[in-house]
């Protein structure tokens, strides 16, 4: 027995030794063709790192956690200040916009926008951003009797911030050559419920966006697009082309629906248009002036609701999140951010 442990020890170091030949190898090939196609052309392949889904996950369940972040509870405080606290964690120069907007409604709401910088020296910028608030109703469940009740909103809501935090923690161990802001939006879905009777207008919709579009987070700032992630782990979910980031940003979408063929999701992102989503983009593209598009979900054969059939329920739970399509839309923007010069 001890005498075929050995053995077998022996070829797992011989094993070991023929793969770290075999890698050293191949690397020293892949280097030496690199330096002398540059000699000839300027275009060098950039080194994508690879993002981990779980770990997008685990920052959606901490989010989900807290309880619902509903703007004016503690839960939300609460998760506002572990925000901005794992950005900073992560390597991001972070700054918190303390707001006060008025709900359709009439509530007064104190909300934190949070945005998170890489690069902050640098003129060359994009923007990645997600709101990050619960909706305080789950107003589209199949049962009435849940549409007062506040939602986790681990897809609409901790889901594109839980993508943008895993970047956040790639970029931390390899910078990319542009500089990146992390924004999360805060009062996006205090939106007018299924019992108002009043008036229904775009701008009910994504306060914490159009308060930043107006003033942002420092003098003159400035980027060349933003890419807003809306409900991205959903089950079974598939990202067409949606209206408004076609209006104003078509190349941007062009740019991330080729970035997600090339990296092997082409499945989730159909080269197909759909609706108009009001949304924070909206609000970038109109009041901040720069060009904005937005990864939302279109799902066509949905009866529940065209978002999915967990939107704006109390199935919108850490159970109903999908790591597949975490990856897909993480490892897409992965591949923007690192191929943009
Ligand atoms: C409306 O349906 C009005 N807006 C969709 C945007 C949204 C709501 N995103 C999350 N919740
Ligand atoms: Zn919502």
């Amino acid at each position: 027995m001890t005498h075929a442990r050995g053995l077998s020890d022996m070829f797992r170091i011989v094993g070991s030794l023929l793969v770290g030949l075999a890698m050293s190898v191949s690397c020293g090939n892949r280097s030496a063709g690199v330096a002398a196609a540059s000699k000839q052309a300027p275009s060098v392949s950039v080194t994508v790192p690879q993002f981990d889904a779980d770990s997008a996950f685990s920052y959606i369940r901490t989010q989900t956690e807290f309880g619902p972040r509903v703007p004016n509870t503690a839960a939300h405080r609460e998760c506002a200040g572990w925000l901005a606290d794992k950005l900073r964690s992560l390597g991001a120069e972070t700054v918190v916009q303390d707001i006060e907007v008025t709900a359709f409604d009439g509530t007064i709401i104190r909300g934190f926008n949070i945005i998170g910088s890489y690069r902050p020296e640098s003129g060359r910028r994009i923007i990645i951003c997600s709101h990050w608030d619960s909706r305080p109703w789950a107003d589209n469940d199949p049962d009435r009797a849940n549409h007062r009740t506040p939602v986790d909103a681990a897809n609409d809501g901790a889901s594109g911030v839980g993508v943008i935090l895993e970047i956040a923690r790639q970029m931390q161990m390899q910078l990319p050559e542009i500089g990146v802001d992390c924004i999360f939006f805060d009062a996006e879905d205090w939106g007018p419920g299924d019992d108002w009777k009043g008036e229904q207008r775009e701008d009910m919709w994504g306060l914490g966006t159009q308060y930043w579009a107006r003033r942002m987070h420092t003098e003159g700032y400035n980027a060349r697009y933003a890419i807003l992630l809306d409900m991205v782990g959903g089950q079974n979910a598939t990202f067409y082309r949606e209206g408004y980031s076609v209006r104003y940003a078509s190349g941007v979408v062009d740019k991330v629906w080729d970035a997600a063929a090339r990296v092997g999701s082409g499945r989730y992102f159909p080269n197909t248009g759909s609706c108009y989503v009001t949304d924070d983009h909206v609000f970038i593209n109109t009041i901040g002036k720069i060009p904005a598009i937005d990864i939302v979900p279109y799902y066509p054969d949905c009866e529940q609701s065209s978002f999915g059939p967990t939107w704006h329920t109390v199935s919108d739970d850490i159970e109903h999140i999908d790591k597949a399509t975490l990856q897909a839309v993480g490892r897409t923007l992965m591949y923007v951010i690192y191929n943009e010069k």
